[in-house]
């Protein structure tokens, strides 16, 4: 996908049967790889899509949130908000940065995302109607987050895992900031209950979708758990996502919609209805209701903060003459 010689990048005996038992053994003992160790191309292949997926979605996953932060309801809201939407910037960040240990650069990484080739997580391609999305996204997108991102703590690439373990953190704050707006509202007036309902009604599924297709249909995740990028599939951490928020959807006395939603005594959780893959895929390929606007407020941003990136690079050149100069000089 990337033009870059990344195959160059590791050594010609990489791929040999005896290499890629080794690593596997190296895997397989928890050590860390790091940047400069040598390892397969499918390996170095196969992170910088998670990762670079991952930046992705923490940039683009401003968006939806960044759309209320003039109209949070009190001060107090607005700081809260605002504190998240800049932890989710630099969540983006590490994780670019981590990508980039791998060979790939920023700039590749963000024209694959502005060319609408690069995926992000689907959830952020459905727009924030009303500020109760806000508690909604909190509560159950930062929890799916989380459900998902501690595991990675411990992923086998030691740059990822490390970013990893502050982004947990941030996340952790972010859910308890999300549930907290969900029970304002809940315990208030009835028209506020309601709006939590929907927002409920509405992230719900999505949220679901986050965690990725059914085991049988996911189709790198044989190979990243036996590398130990994953270490538990989509349907677990899905399963327990859905465990871990449905007795908070009881605590906030909102209903969950799906009829089929109950609790089974012999997996000890909760046994919930069929996704709607149809429309997961549909988003996943672009044609969710806000792919296009996400990426086409991209697209500007990029656009428009060229000037600040060659006046960056132009400030580096000259200083880097001056030190030359006066060394020069010396
Ligand atoms: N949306 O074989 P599979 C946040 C793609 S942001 C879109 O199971 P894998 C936050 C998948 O990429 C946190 N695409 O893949 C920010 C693959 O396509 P490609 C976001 C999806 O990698 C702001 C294909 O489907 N979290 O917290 O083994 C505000 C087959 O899937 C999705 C991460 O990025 C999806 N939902 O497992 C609030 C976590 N699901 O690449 C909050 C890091 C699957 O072959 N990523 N696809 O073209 C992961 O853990 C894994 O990549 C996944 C998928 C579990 C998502």
């Amino acid at each position: 996908m990337y033009s870059q010689g990344l195959l160059a990048m590791d050594a010609e005996n990489s791929e040999t049967p005896e290499f890629l038992a080794a690593f596997q053994a190296r895997i397989d003992a928890d050590e860390k790889i790091e940047p400069n160790d040598p390892m397969p191309a499918a390996y170095r292949k196969t992170l910088i899509r998670q990762i670079g997926q991952h930046a992705h979605s923490e940039i683009v996953g401003m968006l939806p949130e960044g759309n209320w932060i003039t109209r949070a309801p009190t001060l107090r809201r607005k700081v809260s908000l605002l504190a998240k939407v800049q932890d989710e910037g630099g969540h983006g960040l590490y994780l670019y940065s981590a990508a980039e240990t791998l060979g790939v650069s920023r700039k590749e990484m963000t024209e694959e995302l502005i060319s609408g080739r690069a995926k992000y997580s689907s959830i952020f391609n459905y727009p924030t109607q009303s500020w109760a999305d806000i508690g909604a996204i909190g509560w159950l997108v930062d929890g799916a987050a989380i459900m998902n991102q501690v595991p990675l703590c411990r992923c086998s690439y030691g740059p990822y895992a490390r970013a990893m373990i502050r982004v947990c953190k941030e996340e952790s704050f972010h859910q308890r900031q999300g549930y907290e707006i969900m029970v304002t509202l809940a315990v208030g007036a009835p028209e506020q209950k309601e709006m939590a309902q929907d927002a409920l009604n509405r992230w719900w599924w999505p949220s679901l979708m986050m965690f990725g297709p059914p085991d049988g249909e996911s189709m790198h995740s044989d190979q990243s758990t036996q590398w130990k990028i994953k270490r538990f599939s989509n349907d677990e951490l899905r399963q327990k996502f859905v465990d871990a928020t449905v007795p908070q959807a009881h605590h906030l006395g909102l209903a969950l919609p799906d009829t089929d939603l109950k609790w089974d005594k012999d997996k000890q959780g909760y046994e919930y209805g069929e996704i709607d893959w149809d429309a997961f895929w549909r988003v996943v390929k672009g044609h969710g209701p806000l792919n296009r606007n996400r990426v086409a407020a991209r697209k500007k941003a990029w656009e428009d903060g060229e000037w600040v990136r060659e006046a960056a690079l132009e400030h580096a050149r000259k200083r880097r003459e001056r030190s030359i100069q006066s060394q020069a000089a010396e």
